[in-house]
């Protein structure tokens, strides 16, 4: 039985990849940072599961780092753990690089002095790329003899890194360190730059679950005659490329399966602004004047902001076999529909539709 150990278990990523694991019949170590309030709540129907452990631990700490790592003597390791919110990494710069970027190295070292180190994987982000794209030379013709039309601008595993936030640049010196350590002391090593994913289990301070959450307080509320305040939101023309988590972690294990350690871009090669999902969030309702619920706030607009997104995954395609199944409109209707539902599950008020 292969053991498999995972930082960030607890959040969204974490909790698919658990999931996947233990369907693959792994033993999964799940390290869990003490907080004074309850943070399972994603792994709950995993917690019973007698191949799953949860141990305390925290990234930043790298004795305990080492010591989960010497202890349990994984077959893999997932770094999921990170201060993953690029808004909130403007105001807490020190204590995203400590745990983004720093947290990533306590791993690395303590993996290089085992004597027979885990296959490793590192959370990189789209976000890296920043304002950088790459656009494909225009030269095939079609069959009348004519360019094909321009190719949309994306980025691919060649495309320079440009860090527009303190939680990018983390992530930058977090992927740059496995690249060394893996050159550096032939280590299995990979680094997955995941575009934008969503599911209904994101939280609910990115704009993707901030909007379907609000879309399903709006229906909750009609239904029940009452009304709700506008949702709040910051720069509506940045562009994504949203795929489903479940889909991505399977790209995170198949990464660990190859014969040699490599990065690859996850994406789904579309992309959809901001307005976009507000749209397709506010049509699962039946609104056509989603405007009239949203109120542009520049307290939610970023000092810097990464304008377009759209990864060509071509590479994890070829060599690995792996393309994304959900799409964007069927991931926003996932996301609202779950939200439609919880509310009238658990009946929440209208005062706890999150404005963050
Ligand atoms: P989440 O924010 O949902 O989860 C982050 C996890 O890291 C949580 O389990 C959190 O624990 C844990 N964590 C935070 N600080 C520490 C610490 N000091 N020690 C141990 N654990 C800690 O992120 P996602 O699941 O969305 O993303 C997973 C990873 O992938 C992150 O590294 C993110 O930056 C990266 N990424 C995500 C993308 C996306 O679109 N989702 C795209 C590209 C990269 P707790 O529950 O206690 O807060
Ligand atoms: P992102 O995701 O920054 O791309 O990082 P987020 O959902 O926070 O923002 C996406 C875009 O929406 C704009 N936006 C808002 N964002 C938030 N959170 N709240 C708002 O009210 C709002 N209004 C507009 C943002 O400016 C941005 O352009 C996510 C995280 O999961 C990272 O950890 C991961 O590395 C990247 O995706 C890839």
């Amino acid at each position: 039985m292969k053991t498999a150990i995972i930082f960030g278990v607890t959040g969204q990523d974490g909790s698919y990849l658990l999931e996947l694991l233990l369907s693959k019949g792994y033993k999964v170590i799940g390290v869990n940072r003490r907080t004074s309030s309850e943070n399972t709540s994603r792994i709950t129907y995993s917690l019973d599961n007698s191949n799953f452990e949860l141990v305390q631990g925290d990234i930043t700490d790298p004795f305990s780092v080492y010591r989960i790592l010497s202890d349990y003597t994984p077959n893999e390791v997932y770094n999921l753990a990170a201060q993953s919110h690029v808004g909130v990494s403007f105001k807490q710069a020190s204590l995203t690089w400590s745990i983004t970027a720093v947290g990533c190295m306590n791993i690395l070292e303590a993996m290089r002095s085992m004597a027979s180190p885990p296959r490793f994987y590192q959370a990189s982000s789209s976000e890296m790329f920043g304002d950088q794209f790459s656009t494909a030379p225009n030269l095939s013709l079609n069959e009348k003899g004519h360019h094909y039309p321009k190719q949309e601008p994306y980025q691919n595993e060649d495309t320079p890194f440009s860090p527009q936030s303190p939680y990018a640049i983390a992530k930058c010196a977090a992927h740059h360190s496995v690249r060394l350590y893996r050159k550096s002391y032939n280590l299995y090593a990979c680094g997955g730059i995941l575009f934008n994913h969503e599911s209904e289990r994101r939280g609910l301070e990115f704009v993707t679950r901030k909007i379907s959450n609000y879309v399903g307080g709006l229906e909750w509320a009609t239904r029940t005659g009452r009304s709700i305040p506008k949702l709040h939101l910051g720069n509506l023309l940045a562009k994504r490329d949203w795929g489903h988590a479940e889909d991505y972690v399977e790209a995170m294990w198949m990464m660990l399966q190859q014969d040699e350690p490599d990065d690859y871009v996850i994406a789904t090669g579309k992309s959809y602004s901001v307005e976009d999902y507000v749209k397709e969030a506010f049509k699962c309702i039946n609104i056509e004047e989603y405007l009239d619920f949203i109120e542009v706030d520049k307290s939610l607009v970023r000092p810097s902001e990464v304008p377009y997104l759209r990864g060509s995954y071509k590479k994890a395609f070829i060599k690995m076999g792996w393309k994304p199944k959900t799409d964007f409109n069927r991931l926003v209707e996932r996301m609202v529909d779950h939200d439609i539902q919880s509310r009238f599950q658990y009946g929440k008020s209208e005062a706890e539709i999150s404005q963050s």
